[in-house]
Parts: C-alpha cells; sequence; structure tokens
C-alpha cells in the first residue's frame, strides 16, 4: 500500500474529491431511501464504501476522456461529471434520462461527460475500454480512457486478454479493480490464490500497483502517476484499489455469507467520515465549508429525484428510436 503526505496534494483538490463524494453520497441515500419506500423498483448496486476511489481518479482527468464502468456505477458516473438530473432520470427509466429511459440502472451512457459504456456483463468493458483508448490513439486526440470494474471481474478471460493487448499496443488505458473483497456472494479468497490482483499485471508487462482505495491521498497519487504515464504515451496500468462494499451486493442483500467481524470493522472504517475529519483536522476546511458543500450536494440530489419523477415514461414506439446510428452520406 502506498502512503503519501498530504502535502502533496493542494487543499483545493482534496476539497474538490470531498464535493464529488458528497454529491455520490447524496443520491445514493436518495435512491436508497426511494427503495425503502417502495416508491421505485430496480436493483440497485450501491457503491457506499467506494465513493473516494473514482472521486480521486475523476481529479486527474480532463472532462472529455472516457470512462467504462459496471452495474455498480453510481460513484463512477457521477464522479466524471454526468449530470444528476439525466442520470437519475435514466436509473428511473424516465424519457429524460440519458439514454431516454431505455438504459436503465444498468446500461449509462453519457459521451457528453465522457461516461461511455455502463454494463452488467462481469469484465465485458475491460476489453471496450481497449477499444476506446485504440481509437485516441489512433486519432492522436490526447485522451485517456479509465476503465473500473471489481475483483470478481479479475478471473474474467476477457481481463486478461485486455491487459495483454493494452500492453503489447500501449494504449492509453488505465484499469482500475476495485476490490472490495466480494464477487456476488463469495469471498474473494475462496475465489483466486494470489496475494494482490495487481501482480497479475506483470504477466502481461504492464505497471501494476495496489493502494488503499478508500485513502483519498494514496488514490489520488497512484491515479496521478497512471493517468499521467497513459497520457504521455507510457501505456496502461493496473491500478488494485482496495476498499469495501458496505451495503452488500444489492441493496436489500441480507449479506448472510458474510464475515460479521469483518463487515463490522469496514463499517467502522466507512471511509467518508474519515475523509471529512482528515480536512478538518488538516486545517483545509472549516465545519461550516463542509456541511455547506453536503447541504449543496443534497439539494442537488432532491433536485435530481423531482426532475426525474417529473419526466414521462418512453413512449413505447421509442423503443425503435437509437437502435442504430444514422449514416450520413
Ligand atoms: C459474465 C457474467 N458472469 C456472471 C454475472 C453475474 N454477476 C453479476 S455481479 C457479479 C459479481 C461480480 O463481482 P465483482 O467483479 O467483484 O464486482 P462487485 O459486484 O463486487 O462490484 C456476478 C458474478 C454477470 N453479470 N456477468
Ligand atoms: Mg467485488
Amino acid at each position: 500500500m502506498t502512503t503519501v503526505s498530504t502535502e502533496a496534494m493542494t487543499a483545493e483538490t482534496l476539497l474538490g474529491m470531498f464535493r464529488t463524494v458528497s454529491r455520490i453520497h447524496a443520491c445514493d441515500e436518495r435512491l436508497r431511501g426511494l427503495l425503502n419506500q417502495g416508491k421505485i423498483f430496480i436493483f440497485y448496486y450501491s457503491p457506499r464504501g467506494q465513493e473516494i476511489i473514482p472521486a480521486a481518479v475523476s481529479a486527474c482527468l480532463s472532462a472529455d476522456d472516457y470512462v467504462v464502468t459496471t452495474y455498480r456505477g453510481l460513484h463512477d458516473e457521477i464522479a466524471k461529471g454526468t449530470p444528476l438530473r439525466p442520470l437519475m432520470a435514466e436509473i428511473l427509466g424516465r424519457s429524460d434520462g440519458t439514454c431516454r429511459g431505455k438504459g436503465g440502472p444498468m446500461h449509462i451512457s453519457d459521451p457528453g461527460s465522457g461516461v461511455m459504456v455502463t454494463t452488467g456483463i462481469v469484465g465485458g468493458g475491460i476489453p471496450i475500454a481497449n477499444g476506446l483508448a485504440l481509437a485516441s490513439q489512433l486519432q492522436g486526440d490526447g485522451r485517456v480512457t479509465v476503465v473500473y470494474f471489481g475483483d470478481g471481474a479479475a478471473n474474467i478471460g476477457a481481463f486478461h486478454e485486455a491487459l495483454n493487448m493494452a500492453a503489447v499496443w500501449s494504449l492509453p488505458v488505465v484499469f482500475v479493480c476495485q476490490n472490495n473483497r466480494y464477487g456476488e456472494f463469495t469471498p474473494l479468497s475462496e475465489t483466486q490464490r494470489v496475494e494482490q490482483l495487481s501482480s497479475r499485471a506483470a504477466g502481461y508487462g504492464l505497471a501494476g500497483v495496489t493502494v488503499d482505495g478508500n485513502d483519498p491521498v494514496a488514490m489520488y497519487e497512484a491515479a496521478r502517476t497512471a493517468v499521467d504515464r497513459a497520457r504521455a504515451g507510457g501505456g496502461p496500468t493496473l491500478i488494485e484499489a482496495m476498499t469495501y462494499r458496505l451495503m452488500g451486493h444489492f441493496y436489500g442483500d441480507q449479506m448472510p455469507y458474510m464475515d460479521q467481524a469483518e463487515y463490522q470493522a469496514a463499517l467502522a472504517a466507512d471511509p467518508l467520515p474519515r475523509f471529512r475529519a482528515m480536512l478538518l483536522e488538516a486545517g483545509h476546511a472549516t465545519e461550516e465549508q463542509l456541511a455547506a458543500i453536503e447541504a449543496e450536494a443534497g439539494a442537488e440530489a432532491d433536485d435530481a429525484v423531482e426532475f426525474a419523477f417529473a419526466s414521462p415514461a418512453p413512449e413505447p414506439l421509442s423503443l425503435f428510436e437509437d437502435v442504430y446510428a444514422e449514416v450520413r452520406r
């Protein structure tokens, strides 16, 4: 694990990341609240506990860089800058959503903010990220592609093929494995024998690093190194970001298969209050400033929910629209 002093990062960057995690947290809370109240019916894979990872990565990205993510991708999408109104509308399947309500929570794409693909196919986004990165390389547009996936996805064939190809072609891509210790209902210790998933990078000749993904400074430093390397033509990096899934696989999961002591310890080490305390202790912000950021994030999330509920469901015949690209001759 890397530990870097906060001096390497500016207060502005850290506060920007705090703003991002506050927006993620507010939207996640709203969605869990709506499910609790029976107001919406979706399978929801909460990113609670994993917020710092994409907040740090996105702090190193440009607006037009690309991101590919998974069903557990709310945090990745918000961090990359997908506007909350169409994001929430898509999650609720409404016509003002990013995909006009036809994608739903597992298929968010919003090219305007660089969120190109969200997939429910475990590991399926990894080779797609290579395709985006190859396009950038061929076009010389200077973009970097980041792909997020879970620890379970690191056992899928596509992960291995994609790492090899990215290394061979020196693609401008960063593979970010959010290691939350579980794949669906199975602890990682039952599905692989390596100590660190990042060690797999060596087998394909790319840089690999394991980092505490819940530590804002360490995560930022790892992301900064990887993104700068990709942008400078130095090729891909595999970042294994250690974290924990605080809400189980899907929201409502009773988690009978989880080690209770381990789970309680993870709850006690919740990265969000720790990040907050760190900002106060380091003198980067006052209690009032942090409370104002949180209040603003909450208001934005409320506004997005209101917008989503006011948006109509898609017309049935709109199913036939947006299926094929229009060919311009
Ligand atoms: C190819 C494929 N196999 C199996 C599944 C069923 N499935 C959905 S989520 C999941 C667990 C994936 O775990 P991980 O990659 O660690 O991501 P996490 O859910 O922990 O974020 C599985 C096996 C799937 N969606 N796609
Ligand atoms: Mg996992």
